[in-house]
């Protein structure tokens, strides 16, 4: 919502309420920073200003069964009134939660239907494709979500096909990295959740035939082949230097060659690959680099493979991922540089292409999450794992300024095409976001907007993919988990998701487009990257900022945006867009796993309760599966011998002896026990008595409310309003052309 929309809003809210109970503008301001305020939609305010007058708003059941008229209110304190805001954004958030598990029932019940087993569900056509080569990607993925949703039914019957009819002991060739963050981080989540040790079992078979992929040899240490290089089927060495050569000749001199390539990276090739193959295929083994070269992020993903050391005392795993990131920082200096290029040989070094680049976006981006995500899963056992992401995701966050730039619109956009979309409701909304980049209004824009640039050797690069959408989220992530709670980068994290929320906002469908570009107008389009496909990025730091800051801002911006990603939805599920600004009915007849593995769970994670996923407990993975933090859940000692403490980074002084002795399955629990997080609730008594004071104080508190309003707080009745997106967010035609127009808000369309 624009200023001027709000200061009329909050005008007629004022004036309406009238009399004792009027909140001034510094109670407002006492409760939420501006921008919290301008983000709350027409029917918040309206809301608010009907609980301060005494009705009931449309939402509330509280206040729609409780409210005896205004008068009753008025002779209440006014702190009643702030009481009963909050009950109202805790039912909304109650609502919304509700809608994205709608959302997910929508989904898994037509993929039961049509697509049971097969990767993909087609949401256009209602058909399944084994797009992935028939492994249940989509099933695998969402086994969690299933669970976390209460899905339990549906969890326990796609568990069992896991079981009994899926096989990885085919001749499949299958990408490393997805298959270990969709199929193994899946499997493993879902174990870690319900205990089913079936799971386990599936997970240890998937994980004994992808370790093949790394060089390393049963005992975990590094193995002497070559097939790595070999595999590319080229001289690695011999494509070095010409690429030195190329350089060079660019006039760059060996210095700047060194920094960016690593110090004499290419001269000094020992022909031993440090890094896993990108493809190998299930049956044989045999392993391939399709693209000729291995990604910086896919060659890294510790927490799966960490997770399945913990639970089978197997330390070859861990040890796999031990080498890939302490070779990467052996061959490009990291711990000095703090970023690296995205193509690499597999030897490490820098694969020489033009195209190579520093980005944290498409092929960088989840390299740098799992530093610091690797770190919170270890964090208290971090004398016994490995110090380096940590002292890794040190160097990046340090260098990571290099990246930043900033958007200023120094020129008003062209009149008659430029949208004021809070000023002109007749202009439809997208020509502007096709232009440039607007907020609500393009007065209110909050510009310079803050993003991070891509660097080749010869270019810096405006442009930023939506990918890059996770790190406000993880820097959230580090602030959660650090005692000393740095402003400085919440501030950041809020600078950059407020990039990301507005790449949404400005486009027709409130969806962003794969990449964005920046110049003198803000924002501008990619031509060729307006698709959306349902990514979860976005949302996921808008989840992480909420759980570490509590700010209403982020939740108001995630109630929005599941309206948007609501209108995607088709008769069998949710459609990825050919254009965002184009017409809803450009649709590419494609649902891929991680919208139920991560857009839907991280929408239903953002309005629930802390303890549905305690972040204490768990981290998530990149495709957001929870894994148990080491220490936490009945997860117990480390079985692996770690590397020295001294070498532990700051904070982490701990003078404990190396790890204790492998114990054969001594952090798995055993097949009857119930899901890790319930078990850990009922061993855990502090917690328990914590836990039942909780429940004391919550019938306190609807004692009180119902003395204060009557019997029907609790009342099941209370939650039939007319909360129904149905009504508006069916796009159009079939749906309410209002839902599309310049001046879309949650108010109009989603109640
Ligand atoms: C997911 O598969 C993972 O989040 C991965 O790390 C990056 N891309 C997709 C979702 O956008």
């Amino acid at each position: 919502m624009s200023l001027t929309r709000l200061l009329t809003v909050l005008g007629v809210f004022f004036s309406r309420v009238g009399g004792v109970l009027r909140p001034s503008p510094v109670d407002l301001a006492q409760i939420w920073d501006a921008q919290t305020l301008v983000s709350f939609s027409v029917s918040q305010l309206d809301a608010f200003g009907a609980i301060s007058s005494g009705d009931c708003p449309y939402l509330s059941r509280a206040i729609r069964c409780g409210s005896r008229g205004p008068k009753a209110l008025r002779e209440r304190k006014r702190s009643l009134v702030w009481r009963l805001i909050e009950s109202y954004l805790a039912e909304e958030a109650f609502l919304a939660r509700r809608q994205a598990v709608s959302m997910m029932r929508h989904v898994w019940s037509n993929y039961e239907l049509r697509a049971f087993g097969k990767d993909e569900l087609r949401p256009v056509s209602g058909t399944g494709a084994n797009n992935w080569g028939g492994i249940g990607q989509t099933l695998v993925d969402a086994l969690d979500t299933l669970w976390l949703m209460d899905f339990k039914e549906e969890f326990h019957r796609a568990a069992l096909w896991v079981e009994q009819s899926l096989s990885f002991s085919k001749d499949l060739n299958v990408n490393l990295f997805e298959t270990s963050i969709r199929h193994l981080g899946g499997l493993l989540s879902a174990f870690a959740l319900s205990g089913r040790r079936g799971l386990l079992s599936k997970a240890k078979d998937l994980g004994n035939r992808l370790i093949k992929a790394f060089p390393v040899d049963a005992n975990g240490r590094k193995a002497n082949i070559m097939s790595g290089a070999k595999s590319m089927g080229v001289d690695a060495k011999s494509i070095g230097a010409k690429f030195q050569k190329l350089l060079n000749q660019a006039g760059l001199p060996s210095e700047v060659v060194d920094s960016v390539l690593g110090k004499g990276a290419l001269l000094s090739e020992q022909m031993q690959p440090s890094l896993p193959s990108s493809d190998i295929n299930l049956g044989s083994g045999e392993t391939k680099n399709l693209a000729g070269f291995i990604s910086l992020a896919e060659a890294y993903v510790p927490v799966e493979w960490k997770y399945l050391t913990a639970l089978t005392s197997n330390c070859t795993y861990s040890a796999a991922q031990d080498q890939v990131l302490h070779a990467i920082n052996r061959t490009l200096n990291l711990e000095d540089h703090g970023l690296a290029m995205i193509m690499l040989t597999p030897l490490g070094h820098v694969f020489p292409s033009p195209q190579n680049r520093v980005s944290l976006g498409s092929r960088g981006d989840s390299f740098y999450e799992y530093l610091l995500k690797e770190a919170v899963f270890a964090k208290n056992q971090s004398y016994s794992l490995d110090p380096l992401p940590k002292k890794l995701w040190s160097s990046f966050r340090a260098k990571l300024p290099e990246l930043f730039a900033e958007a200023q619109r120094v020129t008003r956009p062209p009149g008659p095409r430029w949208p004021q979309k809070t000023e002109n409701a007749s202009i439809h909304r997208g020509h502007g976001g096709s232009l440039g980049g607007w907020f609500e209004s393009w007065k209110d824009a909050p510009s310079p907007w803050l993003f991070l640039k891509e660097i080749t050797p010869q270019h810096t690069v405006p442009k930023m993919d939506h990918l890059i959408c996770f790190l406000p989220g993880a820097i959230a992530l580090q602030v959660f988990h650090s005692e000393e709670k740095s402003q400085m980068d919440l501030q950041l994290a809020h600078r950059l998701v407020q990039t990301c929320v507005h790449m949404y906002w400005r486009t027709v469908s409130d969806l962003a487009p794969e990449i964005t570009r920046f110049n003198l107008h803000g924002l501008v389009d990619d031509a060729g990257s307006m698709h959306n496909i349902l990514r979860p990025e976005t949302i996921e730091s808008l989840f992480l900022l909420w759980r570490t800051t509590k700010r209403q801002v982020y939740r108001n911006w995630g109630q929005r945006m599941l309206c948007a990603f609501y209108r995607t939805k088709t008769r069998f599920g949710f459609a990825s867009l050919e254009n965002v600004n184009g017409m809803p009915t450009q649709r590419r007849d494609s649902m891929p796993s991680f919208f139920l593995a991560e857009t839907l769970k991280y929408l239903f994670l953002l309005f629930s309760e802390d303890s549905v996923l305690p972040l204490e407990d768990f981290v998530l993975s990149t495709e957001a599966h929870p894994m148990p933090i080491l220490g936490q859940n009945g997860l117990g000692s480390w079985p692996c011998k770690g590397p020295r403490p001294n070498s532990m980074t700051s904070g982490a002084a701990r003078s404990e002896p190396t790890a204790k002795a492998p114990s054969t399955g001594n952090l798995s629990p055993p097949a009857t026990t119930p899901p890790v997080s319930e078990s850990k609730r009922l061993c855990d008594s502090k917690r328990r008595e914590e836990l039942q004071e909780q429940i004391r104080e919550a019938e306190r508190n609807l004692q009180k409310l119902r003395r204060e309003y009557g019997t029907c707080v609790s009342d099941p009745a209370c939650w039939q309003s007319g909360y129904t997106f149905e009504n508006c967010c069916f796009p159009a035609p079939r749906g309410n052309m209002q839902c599309w127009d310049v001046e879309f808000t949650y108010a109009r369309c989603c109640r």
